[in-house]
């Protein structure tokens, strides 16, 4: 497992290899490949593991997943949205090639991301399954609409309306892998709705503890810029102070590892361990 998640960027560069024109591909690349912690295509491998699945099913899901992760990156650094100038330990995208190539970068990476998924040799109804849950997970109800929550600056942010927008914003795709391993493993509805909702509240974990790192680590060590304080956003943590944020993360923890046992036929035992080093993690 832990192989298929260092060898991904050759399986992503199988990918992108078909890219014709090098400027597009080399910003493209730039961001895509190494670098980032790999986490959503690491929950799809772990959910196909403990399902006893051929890991390789998962391939081109895993990359259009992170295709379109990095294409939120790009975007989210852009002067217009976060403005932060490191990401992924390097300059961010339009800091190296330009706000134009930038943005356009982003496109082609979410784009690309639907046709990656066609690529895949899996039965055409869970190709269409997945295609469907990604585009939602992305889309106007999904991570943009979290976007839109988060540029909106509410003043009277109170948690619900930050936990509305983390369940969108990264829970989204959070969601999407472990919801798509299990259209691959073949599991019931009822399942991929239950492993979608884990994702939810994993993602939720995620982005809790992100933001106690936010507060506790210096750039350099976390490789990106933490434009939150300098754009007075409310986070968990100013919302709720570093102890109750520390123990909602640890309570949120909790939950998902619980949720592990309650799918049937399924060794958790990979996830578990992902999941520990996704919600107690140092950058
Ligand atoms: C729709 C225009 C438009 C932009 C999308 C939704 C969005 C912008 C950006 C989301 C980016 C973001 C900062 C989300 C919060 C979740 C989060 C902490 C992402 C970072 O994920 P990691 O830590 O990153 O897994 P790596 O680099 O390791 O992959």
């Amino acid at each position: 497992m832990i192989g298929r998640i260092r060898e991904f960027d050759e399986i992503l560069k199988k990918e992108t290899g078909r890219i014709t024109d090098s400027r597009l591909l080399e910003a493209m690349e730039y961001s895509l490949l190494g670098g980032g912690k790999r986490i959503r295509p690491h929950l799809l491998y772990s959910v196909l593991a403990g399902y006893g699945k051929d890991l390789s099913l998962g391939d081109p899901f895993a990359c259009a997943i992170e295709m379109v992760h990095t294409y939120s990156l790009i975007h989210d650094d852009l002067p217009a949205m976060d403005n932060d100038e490191l990401r992924r330990g390097k300059p961010t995208n339009h800091v190296r090639f330009g706000e134009a190539a930038a943005i356009l970068a982003g496109d082609a990476l979410l784009t690309y991301a639907f046709e990656v998924c066609t690529h895949s040799s899996a039965p055409a109804e869970q190709i269409v399954r997945i295609v469907n849950l990604l585009a939602h997970g992305a889309g106007p109800d999904g991570m943009v609409l979290g976007q839109v929550y988060d540029t909106l600056e509410e003043k009277d942010a109170d948690w619900a309306f930050l936990e509305r927008t983390h369940a969108l914003k990264t829970g989204q795709m959070f969601a999407v892998p472990l919801a798509a391993g299990a259209v691959l493993a073949e599991r019931s509805e009822e399942e991929i709705q239950r492993w979608y909702r884990l994702g939810i509240r994993l993602g939720l974990a995620f982005q809790v503890q992100d933001d106690l790192l936010d507060v506790r680590s210096s750039a350099e060590e976390l490789g990106k810029t933490n434009s939150d304080i300098r754009n007075n956003k409310t986070t968990g943590v100013t919302l709720l102070g570093e102890k109750r944020a520390e123990a909602l993360m640890a309570s949120l923890y909790q939950e998902c590892d619980d949720a592990l046992d309650q799918f049937g036929g399924f060794d958790p035992e990979e996830l578990r361990s992902l999941i520990a080093s996704t919600c107690i993690r140092s950058i």
